[in-house]
């Protein structure tokens, strides 16, 4: 999940300074499947709602094969690749630091940093990405599994596109953001390609949701809170699942779950996702680490999406059409004034 409190770290071509992995690994095993499973796929379907929605009250999580059409993931993947990544001089809002920074690349081209909130991006510059991400991240199998789990229709508060790996710290989005109901907000991660089983797969801590972590109490945007869940994924007593995820799998956990990435053992690979977050529409939603909530919204797919941009006054509206229209006067504009700031 993203966060705004603190600070960016300065980013440099090769990455973020202090940009320290919280890594969960060495860990005694990794499971691709849940203990007893061998191998076979133990989730229930959509077809048995009761089931499912038993199965992800226990565990967290619930993982539902084949829900997006590959074509539609694909033209996600394709959409990016022709507008956003090689747009280098384009600003977009990160997930690590809740800032707008341009792309950092890994070593193999890839788009380190995930970008948030695909409904905020221009219209005019990303308008196939951006319609072809919420087309996925509103699909209506979502919907019915939403439905499934909450027993109402859902509402997106938040969506990423993920294209190489950042290591995502361990977390529980409940603690950046969630329904008013705490724990009652659903992630939803839809693997846009077959993830390599080397390229920093997700991985989530099955019935964290009802376990403490000593120390989780502190900001959750801090050093000392990373690196006390990263030990309990490593040290603690619950499996560690990452499955092998195939292009346009759906993977769903609650707001109170443990989850991160793996780090990249193959840079060669990416791990292309669409992820996005969801409360029932008779929640409101709530930040833990920002001071307001949007209200605004658009409709995709019959699903109504909250919009973050920040708009509120004339000036960020100035700022918000320069960052977008031209990013070079922005970039040099923002490079002046951390020069000159005191
Ligand atoms: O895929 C990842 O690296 C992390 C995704 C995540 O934390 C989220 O969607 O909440």
């Amino acid at each position: 999940m993203q966060t705004r409190a603190q600070p960016a770290p300065h980013r440099t071509a090769a990455g973020a300074a202090g940009d320290t992995p919280f890594i969960v690994l060495p860990r005694r095993t990794v499971l691709e499947w849940p203990p007893g499973s061998d191998g076979v796929d133990p989730w229930p379907t959509l077809d048995q709602p009761q089931a499912l929605r038993a199965w992800f009250e226990r565990e967290g999580y619930i993982l539902i094969r084949n829900a997006i059409p590959p074509r539609l993931c694909q033209a996600g993947v394709d959409a990016f690749r022709n507008e956003v990544l090689h747009d280098d001089v384009g600003f977009f809002e990160r997930h690590a630091s809740g800032k707008f920074e341009r792309h950092v690349y890994t070593e193999a081209g890839f788009m380190k940093y995930p970008i948030m909130n695909l409904q905020d991006l221009s219209q005019k510059k990303y308008p196939g990405f951006r319609r072809a991400g919420l087309n996925i991240l509103t699909h209506p199998t979502i919907q019915r599994a939403v439905i499934a789990l909450t027993g109402e229709p859902g509402r997106c508060v938040h969506t990423m596109y993920f294209d190489g790996n950042q290591t995502t710290w361990a977390h529980r989005d409940g603690h950046y953001i969630d329904s008013s109901h705490d724990g009652q907000m659903i992630g939803v991660w839809v693997a846009a390609e077959d993830i390599h089983p080397d390229a920093g797969r997700f991985f989530i801590l099955p019935r964290s949701h009802a376990l403490r972590v000593p120390g989780e109490e502190g900001d959750p945007n801090a050093a000392d809170y990373k690196q006390k869940m990263a030990d309990f994924v490593r040290d603690g007593p619950l499996d560690c699942l990452a499955p092998a995820l195939k292009q346009g799998d759906l993977l769903m956990w609650t707001s109170m779950l443990i989850h991160g990435s793996l780090p990249t053992l193959d840079e060669r690979h990416s791990r292309r996702s669409f992820t996005a977050h969801y409360v029932p529409v008779s929640h409101p939603y709530k930040w833990n680490v920002r001071a307001g909530r949007s209200l605004k919204g658009m409709t995709v797919n019959r699903v109504e999406v909250i919009r973050h941009s920040d708009d509120e006054t004339l000036v960020k509206r100035l700022r918000n059409h320069v960052r977008s229209d031209w990013p070079r006067v922005y970039g040099a504009a923002r490079d002046l004034w951390k020069r000159v700031r005191p």
